[in-house]
């Protein structure tokens, strides 16, 4: 699939300013993947159908989340924000028949990240974090950590998540801690 189709199918899908975030995100995926040594089209891909699900109803993602036994139910314990990852790369997969799996598992983890992220997940997480629209306390520090070093950079919005989180006595979704602890060793090394 290329991208342009990919962007058109989410579009009607997701509220115009969603839509817009998806194309700075996509942008920024391709800019990551050429500093990277990514396979561009598959971070293209990826990054366009990222929040395929963001903009459904609560109520819908967590009967996916109940009724789907590949789909863990200990994200219901959690933010309702994590939902639409998981949901989004199953739907990806049954509506579109996208099989590659390191594209799914970019869409899957691109809130929470995981232990032992692949180099596609770093990127769609990072782009997802970064992109032009962004505006919080931290994304300059990590859109300059992005041209440095792809590990620095997740980990470093990891860690901002994290204390962002924490500051506003938010649970924190255990994939989080494992994605920093990962990346954090891995730099100490
Ligand atoms: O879907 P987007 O808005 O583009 O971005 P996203 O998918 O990264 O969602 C981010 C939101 O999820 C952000 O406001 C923080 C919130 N969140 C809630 N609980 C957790 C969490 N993020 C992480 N990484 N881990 C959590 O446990
Ligand atoms: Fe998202
Ligand atoms: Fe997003």
């Amino acid at each position: 699939m290329d991208v342009k189709k990919a962007l058109q199918i989410v579009k009607p899908y997701l509220k115009p300013d969603r839509f817009e975030h998806t194309k700075r995100v996509v942008v920024t995926a391709v800019k990551l993947s050429e500093w990277y040594g990514e396979d561009v089209n598959k971070a293209e891909i990826a990054a366009a159908f990222h929040d395929y699900a963001k903009n459904r109803p609560k109520e819908y993602l967590k009967r996916w989340i109940t009724k789907e036994k590949t789909l863990p139910k200990d994200l219901l314990y959690f933010h309702h924000e994590l939902w639409h990852g998981p949901v989004g790369a199953l739907l990806v997969e049954r509506e579109f028949g996208i099989a590659d799996s390191d594209i799914l598992n970019a869409i899957r983890y691109h809130t929470t990240g995981r232990i032992s992220m692949t180099k596609l997940e770093k990127i769609v997480f990072l782009a997802d974090y970064i992109e032009p629209g962004r505006k919080f306390p931290g994304v300059d520090m990590a859109r300059s950590l992005a041209r440095e070093d792809l590990d620095q950079a997740c980990q470093f919005a990891l860690k901002n998540t994290i204390q962002f989180l924490m500051e506003k006595q938010q649970p924190i979704y255990p994939d989080t801690f494992f994605a920093y602890n990962d990346l954090t060793s891995k730099l100490n090394r």
